[in-house]
């Protein structure tokens, strides 16, 4: 597992051991800090760093890749953690014999729909900056590494993933980490996935999401954002032309331009 010292990662470690005998985790050093849990090897790694992950991957019979930047920056830092970080992820994974990955892609791949808009994973990709750009780019990397050498990848796209959903756009975009894990699960057991591309989210009221090309996975969320409404709908209304309101992938589509000094 890539990314185990991120947001998600840090939520999933103990988790995985459902999942696996041995888990090994990885992040830059400085992002890890936990030692190991009873199922887990530790294993710093850049994944800018070809031959750091070519060393990570050897042995594993999964990826999950969670690593990354996971917000908008500028275009260099994308291009090192996430555009070479998925190259190298997946020329390891054909190199070592991994059949099977699973992706944290993310909904702003597709960032600049509008809020009263509903789509599936058919729709154009409409990434909302470099960072969304970049997961585009892993969905592709997964999809010619699955037609040429036939590595299998379910790409998640996931949306606003918290302990609670915490303002109006999570409302519709809200994964709980249950769901998150069993969509996990799905995703590394399910056989002859191929490329599959899924959003993850929770059974949202209003969601702009629509999964059904995935229900091979057999993946059922069991939470919603309806509990979290009340509170939610108390807080001040954002004006109509706010990009929280207006697009789905929210503030990340107002994020930038970052001039060099
Ligand atoms: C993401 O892809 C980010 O990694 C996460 O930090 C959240 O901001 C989430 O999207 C979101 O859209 O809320």
């Amino acid at each position: 597992m890539t990314g185990a010292g991120g947001g998600l990662g840090r939520v999933l470690r103990p988790r995985m051991a459902a999942f696996a005998d041995i888990v090994r985790v990885s992040d830059l050093a400085a992002a890890l800090e936990d030692s190991a849990i009873a199922h887990e090897e530790v294993q710093a790694c850049n994944l800018a760093d070809r031959a750091a992950v070519d060393a990570l991957v050897a042995g594993c019979d999964a990826i999950v890749h969670l690593g990354g930047v996971s917000v908008e920056r500028p275009f260099e830092e994308i291009l090192e953690a996430n555009i070479k970080g998925v190259f190298h992820v997946y020329e390891a994974a054909r190199r070592h014999g991994v059949k099977r990955v699973v992706f944290a892609s993310s909904n702003h791949v597709t960032g600049f729909y509008r809020q009263d808009e509903v789509i599936d994973v058919h729709d154009l990709r409409r990434p909302d900056g470099y960072y969304g750009l970049s997961k585009s780019y892993g969905e592709d990397m997964a999809q010619l590494h699955f037609d040429r050498y036939g590595i299998e990848t379910v790409s998640i796209r996931i949306g606003n993933s918290f302990s609670q959903a915490r303002d109006r756009r999570a409302l519709a975009c809200w994964l709980s980490y249950d769901d998150l894990t069993e969509l996990l699960r799905c995703a590394l057991f399910t056989p002859d996935v191929g490329h599959t591309v899924v959003y993850g989210v929770s059974d949202n009221v209003g969601s702009w999401w629509n999964n059904r090309y995935a229900a091979h996975l057999g993946f059922v969320a069991r939470d919603s954002a309806e509990q979290f409404r009340a509170a939610i709908e108390a807080q001040p209304m954002p004006a109509q032309d706010d990009p929280v309101r207006k697009f789905q992938g929210g503030l990340f589509t107002v994020a930038g331009p970052f001039d060099p000094q």
